[in-house]
């Protein structure tokens, strides 16, 4: 009878410290059940097994002096060996090293980290490791060492960080969360806070649940739920909100004249595919000169978005009186160059134009072209809801949504 080869776990964690009961608690709950179903393979090691003299001993006084103590480089480096000889010979982990001084741990770092086949974590205790033990690792073992930490606080050791990584990481491999659907709008995974929740009983304690949950009506569900969000993040972390949008790499402000000939080309470029798309070319977009968006530019809040330089998007805003008299803030030229769509950085840019808005600004509307489906799904999710009667402009939708007070 064939032998049925043991499936091979998504993923395979190898934690070394010198306190192997710390990482006890990954035998719990959705890690320690994908463990027993052999999606993730976790194994702990006691760095003393490789500490050979007679008090085992780990560390020792720091070079140059100062307080406390170092842990040795010797038994770091066998017992990293040993973890590493136990696979085949081309493949090598990713080493994580804990540290106060790493760079930061991040959503986007455990959804990277959760792409790896293999993570092997060293928890560094009293001053931390002899430094060369990381580029024996580099150098000697060919590993891709990171230090990473936790938070701009001190722990006494890499213990507590190692199980909050494992954690943000496994429950990103698929299997180990039982509806992967709930990742999608948690905290951190796009760039906004959770929205607020509630269960049995309504009212409990005399304390209503919002009465828009109870409506059924979803669109108005999600409208609320994205609200919160947006009130929640700007209120706990407006720098999730500005100005990079949570994305390092991006720098967004409010444009000058010297952006309007980048941004003269970005529009043109982005409106080509509304063209084709709506199969019309009379769209004020694509007849402005550089001189229309030299004067935009002055006349409303014109945002853009650099990365690395190079101007990648915008959206700018007007403020205008409806009929019935209120303020309403008009999203216009809301625009991403192709190669970077798909990023989210179009629904940061609009929740970024409808933060900027003033407490008076009561709506907030935008028009895009009929067939513009991709548009339209973006400002639906961003809880817009598409205006009945006909258009101002034929051929175009316009969306609209309340803003909460104080929002
Ligand atoms: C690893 C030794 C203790 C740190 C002297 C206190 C992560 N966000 C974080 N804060 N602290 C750590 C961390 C602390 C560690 C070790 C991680 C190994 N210590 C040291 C330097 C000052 N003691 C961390 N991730």
């Amino acid at each position: 009878m064939t032998a049925v080869p043991a499936r091979r776990p998504a993923l395979r964690v190898d934690v070394v410290t010198i306190f192997p009961d710390y990482l006890a608690p990954l035998d719990l709950s959705l890690i320690g059940k994908a463990r027993a179903d052999g999606i993730l393979e976790v194994a702990v090691h006691d760095l003393r097994e490789h500490a050979h003299d007679r008090h085992r001993s780990v560390d020792d006084t720091p070079y140059g002096g100062g307080a406390g103590m170092v842990m040795k480089p010797q038994p770091w480096a066998e017992a990293l060996e040993a973890v590493v000889a136990k696979a085949g010979p081309t493949e090598r982990p990713r080493l994580v090293v804990p540290g106060p001084g790493g760079a930061p741990f991040t959503q986007a770092m455990a959804r990277e980290l959760a792409q790896e086949p293999w993570l092997v974590f060293a928890c560094g205790r009293y001053e931390g490791i002899d430094e060369r033990v990381l580029d024996h690792a580099r150098e000697d073992l060919g590993l891709e060492v990171s230090v990473v930490s936790l938070g701009d606080y001190v722990l006494n050791g890499g213990e507590v960080a190692v199980l909050a990584m494992v954690e943000a990481v496994a429950r990103l491999v698929p299997g180990v969360i039982g509806n992967a659907a709930s990742l999608v709008e948690e905290s951190h995974e796009d760039g906004l806070l959770e929205y607020p929740v509630y269960t049995k009983p309504d009212p409990w304690r005399g304390r209503a649940v919002p009465e828009v949950l109870l409506s059924g009506n979803h669109a108005a569900i999600a409208a609320w739920r994205h609200e919160q969000r947006l009130a929640r993040t700007a209120a706990r972390r407006p720098d999730l909100l500005h100005p990079s949008l949570g994305d390092a790499g991006l720098e967004v402000r409010l444009a000058t004249p010297a952006d309007a000939p980048e941004l003269h080309l970005l529009m043109l470029a982005c409106w080509v595919s509304e063209a084709v798309s709506n199969d019309r070319l009379d769209i004020p977009a694509l007849h402005e000169s550089l001189d229309d968006v030299v004067t935009a530019i002055a006349a409303h809040r014109t945002w853009v978005a650099r990365r690395a330089g190079r101007l990648v998007g915008s959206v700018r805003t007007s403020v205008r009186t409806t009929a019935t008299g209120a303020d309403d803030l008009f999203v216009g030229r809301l625009c991403v160059a192709p190669d970077q769509q798909g990023r989210g950085l179009g629904r940061r840019l609009l929740a970024l134009a409808e933060d900027d808005a003033t407490d008076a600004i009561r709506t907030v509307s935008l028009i895009t072209g009929a067939r513009s489906e991709r548009n339209i799904r973006l400002y639906r999710k961003a809880g817009y809801r598409l205006l009945p009667g006909p258009p101002q402009i034929a051929g175009t939708v316009e969306l609209v949504k309340r803003r909460r007070t104080g929002a």
